[in-house]
């Protein structure tokens, strides 16, 4: 009787120490698949330095403060000289390329290239990118008398700069082994309105970086690649994947985008094709100087396909929004900081 006693409870002891086991162990397994999809989308683990939003946008205060930056005007010179203080403040190695540049209606541009260099022992590089000329009218003004004034470009023009001064600012503080230049590319803006009845015959955007390309401030210099931001602080702004950036650049900009979701920045980095748009990476991939991408703003709201304030006096500084600069800042940060 004892015994059997024994037996039974022994018995029920290990079968229900089995039924225990089983089930913690399915439990177990629901939640490890559970966390496992959770560490896909989130847990991604960024070790780029903090991106500052608010130094980016007091960047692009600055410039915006000396008026429009239109090539051969007083605003346009100081600003020129901030930028290369700015730089050399972050610990650049600073180089100015001047050129006089033609214009599709015949104006001399006393055109200035700013390049600041991080690393210039360094074999592998990375070259950001970015114009900091305004454009000299606001054709996009449905009333025709305000056309004819140049306009602020705190977006076009400003929030490209305004994010590398800051990744330059992190850069200074916290050194990388890459190389990396930044450049800031003049008279990008001064491109035929499309108002204008005769059109000249001939590439008359991004006279800058052209001039660049064909002659780099390094002979025969090459980067790894490239990458321009171009229109980076609007509100609610969409980046697409553009054309030339696919056609020349297919792997860097699908790293781009892939590491803008694992940041959780994928409802500005669009996972899908843009048109192709004349930018100044167009001249920087064909003469072979670096495979670049083109973050730029685009929407489906206007009929030209960037945002309404484009090319209007509304590109002031109430279209800058601190998300966007973060989004663009952290990814490009994020690319620069895991770089090898
Ligand atoms: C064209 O409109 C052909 N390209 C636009 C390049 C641009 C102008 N980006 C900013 N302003
Ligand atoms: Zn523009």
């Amino acid at each position: 009787m004892r015994l059997f006693n024994k037996t039974i409870f022994f018995s029920l002891l290990i079968t229900s120490i089995l039924m225990l086991a089983s089930f913690s162990s399915c439990n177990s397994n629901k939640s490890r698949s559970k966390n496992s999809s959770h560490i896909d989308k989130t847990s991604y683990k960024q070790l780029s330095p903090e991106f500052n939003s608010d130094s980016a946008f007091l960047f692009i205060k600055k410039q915006v403060d000396f008026g429009p930056r239109v090539p051969n005007s007083a605003a346009h010179m100081e600003c020129g000289n901030y930028l290369v203080s700015k730089l050399t403040e972050f610990g650049a190695q600073v180089l100015e390329q001047k050129a006089i540049l033609k214009t599709y209606d015949g104006i001399s541009l006393n055109a200035r290239n700013i390049i600041g260099v991080y690393n210039p022992n360094s074999e592998k590089r990375i070259l950001l990118f970015a114009h900091w000329d305004t454009r000299p009218f606001a054709d996009q003004e449905t009333d025709t008398s305000k056309r004819t004034q140049p306009i602020l470009g705190a977006n076009d023009g400003g929030s490209g700069v305004g994010v590398l001064l800051e990744i330059a600012r992190q850069l200074n503080q916290n050194p990388v082994d890459v190389g990396v230049d930044i450049i800031f590319f003049d008279a990008e803006d001064w491109g035929q309105p499309s108002f204008e009845s005769n059109q000249v015959p001939g590439e008359w955007w991004c006279l800058g970086s052209q001039h660049w390309a064909a002659n780099p401030h390094i002979p025969n210099y090459r980067a790894n690649y490239g990458i321009l931001l171009d229109m980076v602080g609007g509100s609610n702004a969409s980046f697409y994947k553009e054309g030339y950036s696919v056609q020349y650049a297919s792997n860097i900009t699908e790293k781009i985008w892939k590491m803008a979701s694992r940041l959780g920045y994928g409802k500005y980095f669009i996972n899908k094709r843009g048109g192709y748009i004349t930018d100044d990476h167009v001249a920087v991939n064909q003469l072979h100087r670096a495979p670049s991408v083109n973050i730029i703003h685009t929407s489906e709201d206007s009929s030209h396909g960037f945002g309404d304030f484009w090319h209007t006096h509304n590109d002031n500084m109430d279209v800058i929004n601190k998300s966007t600069l973060k989004a663009v800042g952290q990814t490009v940060m994020e690319i620069v900081y895991t770089e090898k």
